[in-house]
C-alpha cells in the first residue's frame, strides 16, 4: 500500500525535477535568462510550468471530486505566466483561453492535430496520485486532462507512459516490470522503439553514457523524444540517490526540466520525500504548499475508494 510520504515525494520530486533541470534548459539564451529570473526573492529556486499545471490539475481534482476538463482550462490559462517558460505553442493555446475561446477549439488552433509536446505528460503523475486507489478510472482522466492542450496522440501517449509509470512505481514494482507495463500504453513506433532499447538496457543493467541515452531516446520537447528517456534515467537510479539521478538528467541535455519533472515525479513516487535531499528541498520555492497538496490528495484518493 502506497504512503503519505510517496505521495509527497512524487509531487516535491516533480518539482525538484523541475526547478533544478531548469538552468540548464536549452542554448545559451535561455540559461542566462533563467540566470536571471530563476530565484525568487528569497532566494529559492523557482520551478516552471511543469510544476504549475501540475499544481493546477491537483487543485482542479480537488476541488471538482474529478475531472473538470472547463474547470481546469480556465485554471490553467489564469496561472499562465510567461516567466514560468511555457512551450510557444502552449503559451497560444493558453492566451486563447484566457480571451474566453473553449479549450476545444483553442487546442487544435495552433496545430491542426493539436500539439504533441511534453506539456501533456509532465503535469500526467498528478492523475495517478488522485487515481491511485481506482486504477480502471486513471487512463481516461488522463487523456481528458491532456486534450485540454495537448490534442495530438503523441502528446497524449507520453501521459499515458508517464502515468501508468508513477502509479508503478507508488506500487513499488520492479522498474523493467514498470518500463514494460507503461509500455504496453504505447502504440507509435517512436516510443514502442525507444521502450524496446530502454528495457534491454534495464534488463541487462546497462547504464549507458548521458550523451548515447540522450541520442538513442531522446532529449526533446516532444513526447515521444523525452517521456521513455525520463523513465529509463527515474528507473535506472530506483535504488540510489536522486542528487546522482538528476546530475544524469542534466548530463542528457535538450528539456532538462521536463525531463528533471517526469524522472523526478515517478522517482519521488517510489523513495517518498524521506529520499529527497532536504538541503536542496529548503532551498525549493513554495515547497510548504506542494506538501499541503500532496497530502490532500492522499487523503483525496482514499475517499475516492
Ligand atoms: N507540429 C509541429 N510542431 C509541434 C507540434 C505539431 N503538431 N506539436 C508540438 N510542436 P508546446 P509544451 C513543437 O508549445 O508541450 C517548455 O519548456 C513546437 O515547436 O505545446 O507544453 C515545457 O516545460 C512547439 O513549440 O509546449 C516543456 O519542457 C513545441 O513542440 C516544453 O516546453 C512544444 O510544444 C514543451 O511544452
Ligand atoms: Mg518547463
Amino acid at each position: 500500500m502506497e504512503s503519505e510520504d510517496q505521495f509527497e515525494g512524487c509531487v516535491l520530486g516533480l518539482a525538484l525535477g523541475d526547478a533544478l533541470g531548469a538552468p540548464f534548459e536549452g542554448g545559451a539564451v535561455e540559461r542566462l535568462l533563467w540566470r536571471l529570473i530563476g530565484t525568487t526573492r528569497a532566494g529559492e529556486m523557482r520551478w516552471t510550468d511543469d510544476t504549475q499545471m501540475s499544481v493546477d490539475v491537483a487543485e482542479s481534482l480537488l476541488a471538482r471530486g474529478a475531472v473538470d476538463a472547463d474547470d481546469l482550462a480556465r485554471r490553467f490559462a489564469r496561472s499562465y505566466r510567461w516567466s514560468r517558460g511555457y512551450g510557444p505553442g502552449a503559451a497560444r493555446v493558453l492566451k486563447k483561453i484566457a480571451a474566453g475561446q473553449d479549450w476545444q477549439l483553442a487546442n487544435r488552433s495552433v496545430y491542426p492535430e493539436g500539439s504533441y509536446g511534453n506539456g501533456g505528460a509532465m503535469r500526467a503523475p498528478m492523475l495517478a496520485l488522485f487515481y491511485a486507489r481506482r486504477p480502471d478510472a486513471l487512463l481516461e482522466a488522463v487523456e481528458q486532462v491532456t486534450l485540454i492542450t495537448h490534442a495530438h496522440p503523441r502528446g497524449v501517449e507520453g501521459a499515458l507512459l508517464v502515468a501508468t509509470a508513477t502509479l508503478l512505481s507508488l506500487r513499488q514494482a520492479d522498474p523493467l516490470e514498470i518500463l514494460l507495463a507503461a509500455g504496453a500504453c504505447s502504440r507509435h513506433v517512436e516510443f514502442t522503439r525507444s521502450i524496446d532499447i530502454a528495457a534491454t538496457w534495464l534488463a541487462a543493467g546497462v547504464l549507458p553514457k548521458p550523451r548515447q541515452v540522450a541520442a538513442e531516446l531522446g532529449n526533446g520537447i516532444a513526447a515521444a523524444r523525452s517521456c521513455v528517456t525520463a523513465l529509463f534515467v527515474a528507473l535506472s537510479f530506483a535504488d540510489r540517490p536522486f542528487d546522482e539521478m538528476l546530475d544524469f538528467v542534466t548530463r542528457c541535455g535538450g528539456d532538462t526540466d521536463t525531463l528533471g519533472a517526469m524522472a523526478g515525479a515517478v522517482w519521488g513516487a517510489r523513495r517518498g520525500k524521506a529520499g529527497l535531499p532536504l538541503e536542496k528541498l529548503r532551498r525549493l520555492e513554495q515547497a510548504s504548499r506542494l506538501s499541503t497538496l500532496s497530502r490532500a490528495l492522499y487523503s483525496g484518493r482514499c475517499a475516492a475508494a
